[in-house]
């Protein structure tokens, strides 16, 4: 069984979702901002962003939703959580098997010397921060128009090709490649469930579109 996770299953958390009502991220579009190109321009507004959202994630919890693909992970003998999202919510649930395809907000890398570190304060003493090596340090997340990380992505592919079933939970399905995974499943013979709040581009081609909220759906799939 496989996975894929978008903002979507955050947002009972009280993260903001990218592009759902209550969207955004302090009036920034996230693909102005959550590019290398805006951090070379302005990385101290980059940084503001990124604080204010580690401020935000930091005071959520995982919620009903998190927690049922955990005890969904210690039913299933073959379980692959594919998670788009950066805020470790999932981590926070006890999730274990794990891809994050866009990287993890709670890490940084350095733009010189290219070491990474975790990095969980939620406020930041100063903006931008730096690395021991006096480069500029950057969140440790794929932006747009970055490739992910090395071999994530056919990870991502090996676990869904395998899958007999991919549930998809919270995503819009705009973000490539993640949202190739779907249709992936579909090719490979898989059974795909979409618990979403509203339609995507793939409700028609999904075996099953549940709408609603993935805090209220997900428990009693699991069940
Ligand atoms: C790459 C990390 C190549 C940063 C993120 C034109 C066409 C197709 C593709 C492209 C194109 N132009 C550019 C591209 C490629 C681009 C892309 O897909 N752009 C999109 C916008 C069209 N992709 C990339 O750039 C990727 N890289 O392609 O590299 C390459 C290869 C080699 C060498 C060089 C380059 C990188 C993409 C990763 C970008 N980083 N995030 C950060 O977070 O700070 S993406 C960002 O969007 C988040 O990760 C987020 O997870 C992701 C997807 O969004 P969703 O998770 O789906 O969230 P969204 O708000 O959209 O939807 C939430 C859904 O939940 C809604 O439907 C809502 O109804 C629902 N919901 C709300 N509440 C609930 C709920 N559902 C259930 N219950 C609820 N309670
Ligand atoms: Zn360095």
């Amino acid at each position: 069984m496989a996975v894929l996770t978008g903002a979507g299953i955050s947002a009972e958390s009280g993260v903001p979702t990218f592009r759902g009502p209550g969207g955004l991220w302090k009036d920034y579009k996230p693909e102005d901002l959550a590019t290398p190109e805006a951090f070379a321009r302005d990385p101290q507004l980059v940084w503001e962003w990124y604080n204010w959202r580690r401020e935000t994630i930091h005071k959520a919890k995982p919620n009903s939703g998190h927690a049922a693909l955990v005890r969904l992970e210690i039913q299933k003998p073959h379980f692959t959580l594919i998670t788009q999202n950066v805020d470790g919510l999932h981590d926070m649930a006890g999730s274990g098997r794990m891809l994050k395809l866009h990287g993890d907000i709670w890490r940084m890398r350095c733009t010189v010397c290219g070491s990474n570190w975790p990095d969980r304060r939620a406020t930041l003493p100063k903006l931008p921060p730096h690395c021991g090596c006096g480069g500029l340090a950057r969140p440790g997340v794929v932006w747009f128009g970055e490739p992910l990380p090395e071999g994530m992505m056919q990870e991502a592919e090996h676990a869904t090709l395998e899958a007999q079933v991919l549930l998809v939970v919270g995503t819009s399905a705009q973000v490539y490649p993640a949202a190739s995974l779907i249709p992936l499943a579909k090719q490979a013979g898989a059974r795909v469930i979409q618990v979403n709040l509203e339609p995507t581009p793939y409700s028609e081609i999904v075996d099953c579109a549940l709408e609603g909220a993935a805090g209220e759906i997900l428990p009693r799939l699991v069940e």
